[in-house]
């Protein structure tokens, strides 16, 4: 179509990636009536200085600010984008998003596009602090300096008072559990109010820590409106607990980095719950590899953040899992299939959290993927225990502690009659 025809001009295969560039890594279906070139010129124009059609007049600026596609694979369906750091405000992750996760997902001339992975300069990740305290610093918090900590959401996920979520976390924190999780859908409802619930938990984990000898904390949800949610964080921090639970994905990123200024002056850790991230990661040829996302919840500064079991309840395939802890846990990555690598300089790593149908059977299954630096969550695989939530607990901790000793399933169960119900009840079954 005439007056289209500077597309051509975002696409030069002789074109270099530049150290302070932002680099993106898409995978791409033209539509039908498209070329491969000019779906690449589009994806290139419309995310970073283009429009649909040659213009009359152009500022002077505009050539070093546009993108350029450097690098594709027609068969693989994937090409890489280069984009002049000037492009992008550094602190500013909604209008990188925009950019890079906007409007050149809704083209037609692209049937499908998915953002994989982005390489992120030095300046822009400079402008973030990334997590509070990060692996080590939650260790320390904790006084868990080598096994996976654990964590358990009192089920159902809602329709307990603040008194009796308390009490099932008592029961949880008694039996083992370092960690007692609101479910990703509890705030604060009429039947559960937030303040009542967090002076609850902080009175039932001064017991579960006086009977233990262990050091208890709670993810306590603060999700709300960003002011709302920090007058929470701050609630949550005069209590003594160490964490603020956020739905990083409904609050958003505008939302999540004022949150972790105010986290951070709090002194509080962010456990980062996932929801609704699967509305764009979970259909592989369109939205957004979660290994992405990680990174960019890394940047902003979550110190966990839910990763996948691969074996759970929940889709997470094994190659995005491994992407997901590699891009949340290491200090360097080199460019492997489908990611750009990246160097993290003083940004701290995060914790994984394995989550979603886990039950102690395969909960080996999960230190044997992840290692030990990973959060292990059961929600029903503690509170559906036949003995209860204290033998649900203990059975979790008794493999966990097993596992980590070297014992095989057998001998543990042979030692723990509390794991020993759990695997009569769940066996080693992958639940659906
Ligand atoms: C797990 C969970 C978590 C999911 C989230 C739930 O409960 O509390 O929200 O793990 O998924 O509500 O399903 P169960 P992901 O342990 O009872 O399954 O971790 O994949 O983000
Ligand atoms: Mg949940």
């Amino acid at each position: 179509m005439a007056g289209t025809e500077w597309y051509d001009e975002f696409v030069d295969r002789d074109a270099e990636p530049r150290d302070g560039d932002l680099l993106a890594l898409f995978s791409f279906t033209p539509d039908e009536d498209t070329s491969t070139l000019e779906a690449l010129g589009r994806i290139a124009s419309e995310s970073s200085v283009g429009t649909w059609t040659t213009l009359a007049q152009m500022p002077d600026r505009v050539p070093d600010l546009k993108a350029m596609c450097y690098d594709w694979d027609e068969e693989a369906g994937t090409c890489k984008v280069r984009y002049p750091v000037e492009l992008w405000e550094a602190a500013n992750v909604p209008q990188i998003l925009s950019g890079v996760a906007g409007n050149i997902f809704g083209m037609k001339a692209v049937a499908r596009l998915r953002l994989l992975d982005l390489r992120i300069p030095q300046e822009i990740r400079e402008a973030h602090p990334g997590p509070h305290l990060g692996i080590e610093g939650i260790r320390d918090e904790l006084g868990i300096p080598e096994r996976p900590p654990t964590a358990t959401v009192p089920k159902p996920k809602l329709g307990w008072t603040p008194e009796q979520h308390a009490e099932r976390g008592y029961e949880a924190w008694v039996g083992g559990v370092d960690l007692i999780k609101d479910d990703e859908n509890l705030t604060s409802q009429s039947f559960n109010n937030f303040a009542k619930r967090v002076e609850h938990l902080a009175r039932q984990r001064e017991r579960a820590e006086a009977e233990t000898g262990e050091t208890k904390s709670a993810l306590i949800n603060v999700t709300a409106e960003t002011n709302e949610a920090i007058e929470r964080a701050r609630l949550v921090a005069e209590h003594g607990f160490e964490y603020a639970m956020v739905d990083v994905v409904t609050t958003g990123f505008a939302g999540l980095q004022t949150i972790r200024e105010a986290t951070g002056d709090l002194d509080l850790a962010i456990h980062a719950h996932r929801a609704m991230h699967a509305m764009f990661t979970k259909i592989e040829d369109h939205g957004m590899a979660m290994y992405c996302l990680a990174k960019l919840l890394r940047l902003v500064g979550v110190d966990q953040l839910h990763t996948g079991t691969v074996i759970g309840k929940l889709v997470s395939p094994e190659n995005e899992v491994v992407a997901n802890m590699d891009q949340l846990r290491e200090a360097h990555t080199d460019p492997r299939d489908n990611l750009l690598g990246q160097d993290w300089g003083s940004i701290k790593p995060a914790f994984p959290v394995a989550s979603g149908g886990l039950h102690p059977g395969i909960v080996p299954d999960m230190i044997d993927l992840y290692g030990p630096d990973v959060v292990i969550q059961l929600g029903g695989g503690i509170h559906g225990h036949p003995d209860g939530s204290t033998a649900g607990a203990k059975a979790l901790r008794d493999v966990i502690d097993g596992t980590m000793r070297g014992d095989s399933l057998d001998a543990i169960t042979q030692d723990s009659k509390e794991a020993a119900k759990a695997i009569e009840t769940w066996g080693t079954e992958q639940p659906k």
